[in-house]
């Protein structure tokens, strides 16, 4: 009997191409993910997780309530099961190495997924496959020196304290605008990527400047719809009076672009679960990777809504 079932093995080892019974054991992988604060954020879980499913990935997935330290946190556990690969969503810049540095030693590759971190050691991740968040905040800044013809009021709604989304969206956005003197920002603050604490500080700003707002700049599209909200409940025709350009492209401010809420919005992909995995898959097999791998967006206008949020895909 233990003959056969030994010989068994062996013809299904040389048909299947692999060594022995049972050795077929799925990926594991770790998932450190931020939280839901965002439409965005959602459809970048739901990304992974049915990315995982059909590729049969055993994911073990975190939601960090927007805390590095119950990152931090997910990342070790992620370390004591052994997992064979780690997809980080990092919610601010810094503050990585020791965990990373666990995580390395522990020969585990790691992947930063959509934002990225500060530090002066790059081995401590394979890559990062993010936008170009600079890139977009210039293209918003261009939008909003078009739109006011050189001249005018902006306020800025800022994303997470300290996270790259946020910092690097305001960057490309100041440094467009500081060509452009006549063109001044009023206020910036942080809504923290919500819609909630969006249109919180948009009431402060309109209680403060009113109507000498002309154009909202938010870091997501979540904070521009909370913007949306205030700009309507203070009186004002969002869109019309005061103008609203966000970031992210969501489904739900293509809507608000069809409705004439917002004027414009710059696309920032979330559907990144297929390629993380591909990438992680190729990192764990050893293959050199581009340290940074860009996603590609563009910035779509109010007038062109209409015919293209059949085609979003989220
Ligand atoms: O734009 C925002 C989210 O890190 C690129 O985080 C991501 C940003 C996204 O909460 O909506």
């Amino acid at each position: 009997m233990k003959k056969f079932a030994a010989a068994l093995a062996c013809l299904c080892a040389l048909l299947c191409g692999s060594c022995a019974f049972g050795d077929d054991k799925p990926l594991v992988v770790g998932f450190a993910q931020i939280g839901a604060e965002s439409g965005w954020r959602t459809a970048e879980t739901d990304s992974v997780l049915s990315a995982a499913k059909e590729l049969g990935i055993d994911l073990k997935f975190s939601d960090a309530q927007q805390k590095q330290e119950n990152q931090i946190k997910a990342i070790r556990s992620f370390i004591a099961q052994g997992v064979d690969g780690i997809l980080l969503a990092p919610v601010v810049e810094t503050g990585w190495e020791p965990v990373l540095n666990e995580a390395k030693k522990a020969g585990i590759p790691v992947i930063l997924l959509d934002r990225g971190i500060v530090t002066d050691d790059d081995s401590l991740y394979v890559c990062k496959i993010t936008s170009d968040f600079v890139f977009e905040g210039r293209e918003a800044a261009k939008w909003v020196v078009k739109e006011l013809n050189g001249k005018g009021n902006v306020v800025q709604l800022q994303g997470t304290p300290g996270a790259s989304a946020a910092l690097e969206r305001q960057k490309g956005f100041e440094e467009e605008l500081a060509q452009h003197p006549d063109v001044k920002i009023l206020e910036s603050q942080t809504g923290d990527f919500t819609m909630e604490l969006g249109k919180q500080v948009m009431e402060a700003f309109l209680k403060k400047y009113g109507k000498d707002i002309q154009v909202v700049y938010a870091h997501n599209d979540d904070m521009g719809l909370g913007a949306v909200q205030a700009i309507r409940e203070a009186g004002f025709k969002p869109g019309t009076d005061i103008k609203v350009i966000t970031i992210d492209a969501t489904k739900h401010a293509f809507q608000a672009m069809v409705d004439g809420d917002i004027n414009a919005v710059v696309e920032c992909n979330p559907l990144l679960g297929p390629l993380a995995f591909e990438t992680l898959k190729k990192a764990i097999a050893g293959e050199a990777l581009e340290k940074w791998i860009v996603q590609k967006d563009e910035l779509f206008e109010m007038s062109q809504a209409a015919e293209l949020i059949g085609l979003r895909k989220y």
